[in-house]
Formats: structure tokens, C-alpha cells, sequence
């Protein structure tokens, strides 16, 4: 049975067929809940995309981490590519980090230190046996919830109806990769590729095997990739 890469990004597709023999996109727009970490947010699209497809899905969560402005724009980092751009938003990094501690400079200009961050939600309806990834059971919806997460168990429990599927385990896996904001360069891959530099050269100046052997993607997915064979 082919595994669906629940996206409306068509780049993240490309990157994991590399890793995955029997993949296809699934263009669904699950809901993306606001948290403050990727984790619950992949878990709940997972747990979303599954009930929508009936069949095993993958979904990924992504997000832009810079230092100078303490994680931001992280879980938002959609939101403000659809807003400010990748351009301005490049900016605004790299003269908060200007600012915050004297700058960070190569021959271009300012630079700011940053991660992308990627975490990959795999859901085929039954349970998983122990392994160092973690399983997301949604245990933290009830009594137990901080007052800010809240909102995001209402919209849980309303996408789950009253099948107490909400509870469906979700495998989660994670990637990071360390960089930094520079000006743009390069024209490859996809989102904020241009901006973000590893070890001297931009994501959109790799191609998507040099960007994959060293992207937070990449990264999940090869821990993904490992695990599904075994399941
Ligand atoms: P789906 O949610 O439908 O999968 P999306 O593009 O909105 O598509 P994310 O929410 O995971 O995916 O992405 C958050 C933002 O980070 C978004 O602006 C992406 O363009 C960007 N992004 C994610 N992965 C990236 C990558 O590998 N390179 C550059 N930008 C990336």
C-alpha cells in the first residue's frame, strides 16, 4: 500500500521520495493548530489526515528557529513567509541579530544563526511498540491542559467527533540542522532555501540530494525511513 505525504507543499514530496520507494502526495490541508513546538502540531495533522484518508499518512511540520529573535518565526514560519516574505523576513533577522550582540558578519554583511527544525507525524490507526521516538497519544487533552492549550484541544476534540478516535497514537520523528540568515542566494528548493545557509552554501543553492543529506527533512526522514521498513 503507497504511503501518502499529506502536504499542499509539493517541494517536501520531491525531498521524500528520496528516502521512501512508495510515496505520493495527498494535497489536504489539515488543520494546523497553533502551539509552540512542531511536535503537537504534526501529531494533530497526523491524527487529521488519517480519519480524512483511511490509509497510513505522513505528515511534516517545519519551521525557521533564529536565535536573535528567541525561536521566532518557528511555528509561525508559513504564516510569515505568506506575510512578510522570505526576503524581509531574512532581514529582520539578521539586524535583530545585529543587534542583540554586536552582529555576526561574513563578506556580504550580517549574518544570523538560526535552525530549521522538521518534524515528520506518521498515523496508520494502530499502536507502536517502543522505540527512542516519541508516540503522541494526545494524553495531555483534559484536566491536565496549560490554560494556553486550550484552544487547540477544542479544535482536537471537534475533528475527532465522538468516536474517541482523538486518542489515535502518532509516531513523531525529528530533524534539525544548524545555519545562519544571510542574503538571498541561490534559485533551488523552495520556501526559505534562499536565506538559509549551512556550512557556506544555501539550501536553494544545493540540489535536493545535497540539501536532503544535511536538512532537518532529510534528517527525519532517513529516521523515518529506518523505522518503516522494520514496521
Ligand atoms: P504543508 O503544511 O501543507 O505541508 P507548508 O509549506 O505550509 O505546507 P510547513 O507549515 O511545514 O509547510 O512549513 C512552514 C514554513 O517553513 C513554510 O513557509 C515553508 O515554506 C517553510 N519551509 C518548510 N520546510 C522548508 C525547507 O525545507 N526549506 C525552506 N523553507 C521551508
Amino acid at each position: 500500500m503507497t504511503l501518502r505525504y499529506v502536504t499542499t507543499n509539493p517541494g517536501k514530496v520531491r525531498e521524500a521520495e528520496e528516502y521512501l520507494d512508495d510515496v505520493s502526495a495527498l494535497d489536504y490541508d489539515y488543520t494546523e493548530v497553533q502551539a509552540p513546538e512542531l511536535g503537537p502540531i504534526a501529531a494533530h495533522g497526523a491524527r487529521e489526515a488519517y480519519r480524512h484518508a483511511g490509509e497510513p499518512v505522513i505528515v511534516d511540520d517545519a519551521g525557521l528557529f533564529v536565535d536573535a529573535l528567541d525561536g521566532f518565526p518557528g511555528p509561525y514560519s508559513s504564516y510569515v513567509e505568506h506575510t512578510l516574505g522570505v526576503e524581509l523576513t531574512g532581514r529582520v533577522a539578521r539586524e535583530a541579530a545585529a543587534a542583540a550582540d554586536g552582529g555576526d558578519s561574513d563578506g556580504d554583511g550580517e549574518v544570523a544563526r538560526a535552525a530549521f527544525r522538521c518534524v515528520i507525524g506518521y498515523c496508520d490507526g494502530d499502536d507502536f511498540a517502543a522505540t527512542p521516538e516519541p508516540v503522541d497519544r494526545g494524553e495531555r487533552r483534559g484536566q491536565d491542559l496549560a490554560a494556553d492549550d486550550r484552544d487547540s484541544a477544542t479544535t482536537d476534540a471537534q475533528v475527532a467527533g465522538d468516536d474517541g478516535s482523538a486518542d489515535l497514537p502518532v509516531k513523531l520523528f525529528e530533524g534539525v540542522v544548524p545555519g545562519r540568515i544571510v542574503e538571498p542566494r541561490g534559485d533551488g528548493g523552495f520556501g526559505y532555501d534562499p536565506v538559509f545557509e549551512h556550512d557556506g552554501t544555501t539550501f536553494a543553492e544545493m540540489d535536493a540530494t545535497e540539501k536532503n543529506a544535511v536538512s532537518h527533512r532529510g534528517r527525519a526522514l532517513a529516521k523515518f525511513a529506518d523505522w518503516f521498513a522494520e514496521r
